[in-house]
């Protein structure tokens, strides 16, 4: 098992991380399970190593999700203002590039090593080092590996932050992305006694109260037109109930239920007053591909990316490249 990643670099990533003193690891901004809980798990491992650790995510207003609030580890999070300019070893998870690396990127850019551990189909490759799998169903996949190949074993903690990001990424095994691989995965975490039944509520099945108002005005405002579906959040939304931007994940979840639609859209207005999108394509359009052509990425299903122009126009650039894949 190596999720198709050459020998040569799962041996250099070992010998890199092997000959330095501190390991400084990065997560994309907005982290999902997949980012923030394959960090934490390989944090725990690089601890339990005699390694120092920093373990951080370039977003301005420096919060985990609530919804992975539930995930251990969080103490070994530090802010990236805390984080060093030119780290000797920095290790990248789920970022399929540096921009996505918010303010750490000029750290990843300045770092002497920069293993990326990824598995979108458009990671660049940026850093000296790529754990990159494309077929794998999570970097959580591929940070398990990472485990063994530095002679780590599984707790019930580490356990549970890589759960995290494999129930995130395959959609709790709905997706196609769930391969035997990722179940196989699965059982080995859940035989380590984590709670499957309490990660399932953590991250699909509660809101604050102000979530349900938001998704009613998100709901209400939604469009069906040619097989698109989409909606939009607006920062006032959110405001008014003093929802966090974090709390839209799933909006779009509800959304992509149209049966007339094919592709799913929604705007979501963060806290900068910036777009940040969310598609979804249920097989015949890859939205990944309109997605990077609009300066973001993602995967053929899922993918998403940032504008900075309003919503009708956003919308108008999406549709035309939507015409054109
Ligand atoms: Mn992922």
């Amino acid at each position: 098992m190596g999720e198709g990643i050459p020998e040569a670099a799962w041996r250099r990533a070992v010998e890199l991380i092997a000959r330095a003193d501190e390991v400084a690891l990065a997560c994309h901004v907005s982290p999902d399970g997949d980012a923030l809980g394959s960090m934490l798990a390989t944090a725990f491992v690089l601890r339990s190593l005699g390694k120092r650790v920093v373990a951080s995510f370039g977003d301005r207003t420096f919060q985990v999700p609530r919804l992975l609030g539930f995930l251990p580890g969080q103490e070994m999070l530090s802010p990236p203002e805390d984080y060093p300019a030119a780290p000797e070893l920095m290790i990248t998870f789920d970022s399929a590039s540096a921009s996505r690396l918010g303010l750490l990127g000029a750290n990843a850019a300045a770092a002497r090593e920069l293993i990326v551990v990824d598995h979108h189909p458009s990671c660049q490759g940026f850093g000296t080092l790529g754990l990159i799998a494309p077929r794998a169903a999570a970097t959580a996949m591929i940070a398990e590996q990472l485990i063994y190949r530095l002679g780590g074993a599984l707790d019930r903690d580490i356990a549970t932050c890589l759960y995290a990001g494999l129930v995130t990424d395959t959609g709790s095994f709905r997706h196609s992305s769930t391969s035997p691989a990722a179940h196989e995965m699965a059982a080995r975490l859940v035989a380590t006694g984590l709670r499957t039944d309490e990660i399932a509520r953590e991250l699909w099945d509660r809101s604050p109260f102000g979530y349900l108002k938001v998704l009613a005005a998100a709901l209400d405002r939604v469009t069906l037109e040619d097989g698109l579906v989409w909606t939009y959040v607006t920062r006032v939304d959110r405001a008014a109930y003093g929802l966090p931007y974090s709390e839209l994940e799933g909006v779009i979840d509800i959304v992509r239920r149209a049966d007339e639609a094919e592709v799913a859209v929604v705007c979501k207005e963060d806290d900068e007053g910036a777009w940040q999108v969310s598609t979804r394509s249920k097989g015949a359009v890859d939205v990944g591909a309109v997605c990077t052509a609009m300066g973001g990425g993602g995967h053929h299903n899922a993918a998403g990316f940032t504008s900075h122009d309003g919503v009708e126009e956003t919308m108008a650039r999406f549709r035309e490249l939507l015409r054109k894949v």
